[in-house]
């Protein structure tokens, strides 16, 4: 049996090349030796304030970009998360076996809520939700970047307290990291993960930047006071353009360093644009082509939700037996 794979990105603004290493290029790769699905989870968006146009827009451009990265729509379900009502009803039983402490603990729930004047319940839920997400489909593998793995914790106890107090119902599910790629800095400041919703032009490169731009980008990155790369005195600013290189053109870690060591900065950040241009390049000329097609992403979205409504309800359905819910 190939393994159930289940992840997903949220709406919240331009998918990044954080996203892409982290996430979306290891889907395209895992694809066929699975059971792919692969959501836009635009539930888990609306736990911070999103502008309901600009939301409505950046979940069909999340989709449009699945695709375009390689995500073969005859093989892998594309689905919004809110399109399967499940996702949330399975969500509030979940809900009602999760402790509280648990999702307190979360640091996600508090670098976010930190930023917030008022915190609605919904960010706290957000992992549950994640959880739900990944046990309606009984999912045995859940590839994403490296700060989502206290969540993955998370939902792996969850379902271990619901199997113990209910009996066996949910798979364990494991977690896939990228060998490279799993967490990929701000260009602005290297100490910080690579994010859609932090603020300024100089943070992030998006996927469907046009070249000129991811190259001023990559032009301006903080790197440190050295002259040159030195592998043996590498601030984390270098060190993040290098695993950028590497993720996007595959070379081995001897390759980088032999290639690298003692090259300029300015070298070495034209290098690193190029690498990025050309990877970036087929999916944004897919991305052009998927989008220019009336009615294709509809179609294939809708074909997505009517595929995995039938496993989402079955879980729903024994989940709510177990637990003694009324069920018609
Ligand atoms: N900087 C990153 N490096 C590697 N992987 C990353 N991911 C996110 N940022 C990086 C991975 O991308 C997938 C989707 O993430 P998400 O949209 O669900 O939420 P996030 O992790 O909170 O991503 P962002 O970009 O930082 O979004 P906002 O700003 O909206 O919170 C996940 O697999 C994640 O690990």
């Amino acid at each position: 049996m190939k393994p159930r794979i289940l992840s997903g990105i949220q709406p919240t603004g331009s998918l990044h090349i954080g996203n892409y290493l982290g996430a979306l290029s290891n889907w395209v790769k895992l694809q066929y030796e699975s059971e792919p699905i692969f959501c836009i989870v635009d539930l888990h968006a609306i736990t911070l304030y999103q502008e309901p146009a600009e939301l409505r827009e950046k979940i069909r451009q999340t989709a449009a970009v699945f695709l375009a990265a390689g995500i073969d729509p005859a093989h892998s379900s594309v689905v919004v998360q809110s399109t399967v009502k499940e996702h949330a009803e399975l969500c509030w039983l979940l809900t009602c076996v999760t402790p509280l402490g648990w999702l307190e603990r979360m640091t996600q729930f508090k670098d976010k809520a930190a930023k917030q004047e008022s915190i609605g319940d919904g960010l706290l839920q957000y992992p549950v939700l994640m959880a739900a997400d990944i046990l309606l489909y009984q999912a045995n593998l859940v590839p994403v970047g490296e700060d989502q793995t206290q969540h993955l914790e998370l939902t792996r106890d969850l379902a271990q307290r619901f199997n113990a107090i209910y009996g066996e119902t949910f798979t364990m599910p494991e977690t896939r990291l990228p060998a490279v790629g799993a967490r990929i800095m701000g260009l602005d400041d290297p100490t910080k993960k690579m994010s859609k919703s932090t603020e300024g032009s100089g943070h992030a490169v998006a996927i469907l930047d046009p070249p000129a731009v991811i190259r001023k980008k990559i032009m301006r990155a903080t790197t440190d006071s050295l002259p040159h790369v030195d592998f043996e005195n590498m601030g984390p600013g270098v060190q993040n353009l290098l695993t950028i290189h590497q993720a996007f053109t595959g070379w081995s870690g001897d390759q980088i360093r032999r290639h690298f060591q003692g090259m300029r900065y300015g070298d070495l950040k034209k290098t690193v644009a190029d690498a990025v241009v050309a990877g970036l390049e087929p999916v944004q000329k897919k991305y052009a082509e998927i989008t220019a097609e009336p009615g294709y992403l509809d179609r294939v979205l809708a074909e997505s939700a009517a595929r995995v409504r039938p496993l989402a309800a079955q879980t729903v359905r024994l989940v709510k037996e177990r637990m003694g819910v009324y069920t018609a």
